[in-house]
């Protein structure tokens, strides 16, 4: 109903337009035609409008690049995440130059050019070397960074195995993540959504003999320097596993696995004492101080990057990155399915 009664006053707006553009043409006519006329006055307004918002445009894009640069993400606490990071750094750098060469000239020459009595525009048809340049300065510009760009994506995504990844699969359904380490043998036991029954949230096949020793968890913990292959699978609808911090993510798609690995480079410990991290807690904290809201502490997350549903805004699990030694420990205290089920 609300629908229907929104369609009507849209019509109704519509048609009231029309009209009163009929009344003021019609009124026009009268006058002998001179109210459409463009007077001198018009002009040196229009030209001095598009000056001064095209200034107050590019003067506001400045100053969100400074106002809010401190709001983006701290440095890549993975290795291939460097990579990305100069990739789209370069990327943001080109794209910036020519944004602020551009804009300020397109608002000035609209400014400078503005209809003037009397003038009359230079009829100019072709200029093969301007033509030149401005299609192959930025084709070549564009393929340096597509072919930099492909390279990046074929390194990040067929790895040079030279020590064996730890396994671990990520398990999506709405609204809620779970880890699943690979154990001792590090393969994973199959799996098959058929197989979920009662306890066996995951459905695997616990009569597959790599299945025994593995083990879940609503946290996942990862050695710092040890690569980490990571296996999703889906059981509804798809999901995105989106690690920021690292730099990664792929989609969870239901009825086939797919995989992203790579090696965390930044305990969790370092990261939360960084001093860009510091100082964005610390903002947060006061905010959410004014609010009468318990502090936060710093943590990495896996999100949910694909709106999957109503509570996918809180689909969200911590990593925690820590030395061998402490992850070992970790491990050893986790049940193995074997011993769960
Ligand atoms: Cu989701």
């Amino acid at each position: 109903m609300n629908g229907l009664l929104i369609a009507v006053v849209i019509l109704l707006a519509v048609i009231t337009v029309v009209q009163v553009m009929k009344i003021f043409e019609l009124s026009g006519e009268i006058n002998g035609g001179k109210d459409n006329d463009v007077t001198e006055k018009d002009n040196q307004m229009q030209g001095t409008l598009m000056l001064v918002i095209g200034f107050l445009f590019v003067i506001s894009v400045a100053a969100m690049f400074v106002g809010w640069s401190d709001i983006l993400l701290p440095r890549s606490a993975s290795e291939h995440g460097l990579e990305i990071d100069s990739l789209f750094n370069w990327s943001m750098f080109l794209i910036s130059v020519v944004f602020f060469i551009v804009q300020p000239v397109l608002f000035y020459f609209a400014y400078k050019y503005r209809g003037v009595k009397g003038r009359k525009a230079t009829y100019y048809e072709h200029n093969n070397k301007l033509e030149l340049i401005w299609t192959v300065v930025p084709a070549m510009v564009l393929c340096v960074l597509i072919i930099w760009g492909l390279n990046t994506w074929g390194d990040i995504m067929n790895p040079d195995n030279e020590e064996q990844p730890i396994v671990v699969e990520l398990y999506a359904q709405q609204f809620a993540w779970t880890a699943r380490y690979s154990g001792g043998d590090n393969e994973l036991g199959y799996a098959n959504v058929n197989l979920i029954e009662g306890s066996n949230a995951l459905g695997v096949d616990l009569s597959d003999p790599n299945a025994g020793d593995d083990f879940t968890a609503k946290e996942i913990h990862l050695p710092v320097g040890k690569s980490v292959l990571f296996k999703f699978r889906s059981q509804d609808v798809i999901h995105s596993a989106f690690m920021p911090h690292f730099r990664a993510q792929m989609n969870c798609v239901p009825g086939m696995v797919t995989q992203f690995q790579f090696k965390p480079t930044v305990t969790s410990e370092e990261m939360s004492q960084d001093p860009h991290v510091v100082k964005q807690i610390t903002e947060i904290n006061e905010i959410r101080a004014k609010n009468g809201e318990d502090p936060y502490d710093f943590g990495y997350l896996v999100l949910c990057n694909k709106i999957c549903g109503s509570a996918h805004y809180n689909m969200q699990l911590p990593i925690i990155v820590e030395s061998e030694e402490a992850y070992e420990k970790w491990v050893k205290e986790q049940k193995t399915l074997a011993e769960a089920l």
